[in-house]
């Protein structure tokens, strides 16, 4: 399913020619992370959204993960969005995928102050109605996949930044006690679901965590029926608080379990090899913490592609914080999360593909120049070689390649027919250019 490639990301000037190395990926004989999950006991998930799983992306969700969260598909807003006429469509369809492939799914979400639907944001209630709409709520969803739901996030998001309870529809019109009564509906629409409570900036031990760790402790003090704490973790790069590990441990001591229910770590765009390094390392500690400590449940990922994440639209310039790029191309932090689940993966390669720039003739105002792409422990499946002119050259016309120039930026790009470089082999291409004055060699870079 995952094909052998070559990540394409460092570019070293030696000379005149560009050396490409290799970046980490992860190869199509490397143990599914699924399989690595299973073997710890854990859960390894991803955020999905129904309408995209088929092709590719439904193969990587199926072979990949052991566990599916709906990404939208059970919100309030989406399964009742006029009064009293519900859509199941999208919710039964991940349902259906989860079942046939043996997988997990965790319900999202039932009490929210976002994605409700109009109906529901814009009525007036009273504090009976509203109560009552709530648990028919949940009676009717819960309900209806009674037994096919390993856990629910029953309540989203309760808190604001300082530990006090966020003002919401809930809070406002039902006081605290929304949080108790919610799980014991979801309950008794479902013994045998795990009912947690999912937060955002609870990862690390702060103000906010330490007011869950306080309501989770009274809620089990009371006998409510509370199974876990998930901790979204929409982390920025570089910045997994030093704390997570301890912030579980305190939680599970609680005697509920913990999920990393919602993981991605975004960066400022473009990504780069230093940036994907420190985002694989970035996931390699969430991982860890949650390898560390039994009452971890596991770790779900809010999209497994750069494709399906909600980080750009929200946080424009900010992306690349899934595991897998836009083409399905596993990151260097996939082969962190198997790495962190026991697995190993093929060593990345350490050879390397290098193009040399030359310019075989020369003539009063043209010249002939030649680019020559080798790979040595390394191979690549198409490629695009680019340079700047320094001294006002121009292309007047190339063969083996498509050329373009806009000012002095030169790209050139293979053609249909030697778009592979294999390990051991080199494609070289040609161009001829006017130059005046000087005709210095350029410096090429691949990618
Ligand atoms: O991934 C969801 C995205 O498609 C929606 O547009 C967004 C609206 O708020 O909600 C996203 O999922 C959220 C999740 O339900 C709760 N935690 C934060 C997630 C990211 O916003």
């Amino acid at each position: 399913m995952r094909s052998l490639r070559t990540g394409l990301s460092l570019a070293a000037l030696v000379t005149g020619a560009a050396l490409l190395f290799a970046a980490p990926v992860a190869h199509a004989a490397d143990t599914p992370l699924r399989d690595l999950a299973d073997a710890q006991g854990k859960v390894v998930g991803t955020a999905v959204t129904g309408s995209k799983l088929t092709g590719t992306y439904g193969d990587i969700a199926g072979a990949q993960f052991n566990s599916l969260t709906p990404g939208n598909a059970m919100k309030w807003g989406t399964v009742e969005p006029a009064q009293g006429s519900f859509n199941w469509s999208e919710a039964d369809q991940i349902v259906a995928f989860a079942q046939a492939h043996h997988q997990q799914v965790r319900g999202h979400t039932l009490v929210w102050h976002s994605q409700n639907p109009s109906w529901l944001t814009n009525g007036s209630w009273t504090t009976a109605q509203l109560g009552s709409l709530l648990r028919n709520h949940i009676s009717t969803e819960v309900g209806r996949y009674k037994g096919e739901i390993a856990a629910w996030d029953v309540v989203n998001e309760p808190f604001d930044e300082d530990g006090t309870y966020r003002s919401t529809l809930w809070y406002d019109g039902l006081g605290a006690g929304y949080i108790a009564d919610a799980l014991t509906w979801a309950h008794a629409a479902d013994p045998d679901a795990k009912l947690y409570i999912n937060d955002y900036n609870v990862e690390g031990v702060n103000a906010k965590s330490t007011a869950l760790y306080n309501l989770v402790k009274d809620l089990r003090s009371r006998g409510v029926p509370i199974d876990g704490v998930g901790l979204q973790a929409h982390l920025i790069l570089g910045q997994v608080p030093s704390s997570l590990q301890q912030n579980i441990q305190r939680f599970a001591d609680l005697g509920v379990d913990v999920a990393i229910t919602e993981l991605d770590v975004r960066m400022a765009l473009p990504s780069d090899a230093t940036k994907l390094a420190q985002q694989a390392a970035d996931y390699r500690s969430v991982v860890n913490a949650c390898v560390a400590v039994a009452r971890c449940a596991g770790v779900t990922v809010w999209g497994f592609t750069d494709s399906d994440s909600w980080v750009p639209s929200t946080f424009p310039g900010y992306g690349a914080a899934t595991p897998y790029d836009e083409n399905y191309a596993p990151k260097p932090a996939y082969s962190a999360i198997a790495a962190a689940l026991g697995g190993t993966t093929t060593p990345p390669p350490t050879g390397a593909c290098t193009a040399a720039y030359s310019v075989p003739s020369q003539w009063n105002t043209g010249f002939t120049g030649q680019v020559r792409i080798s790979c040595s422990g390394a191979s690549l499946s198409s490629w695009k070689a680019k340079w700047t002119f320094g001294a006002g050259q121009r292309i007047t016309q190339a063969w083996n390649a498509t050329c373009t120039q806009s000012g002095s930026a030169v790209s050139c790009a293979n053609a249909s027919y030697n778009d592979a470089v294999p390990d051991g082999g080199s494609v070289t291409f040609g161009f001829n250019g006017s130059w005046s004055g000087s005709n210095p060699v350029p410096a090429v870079t691949l990618g």
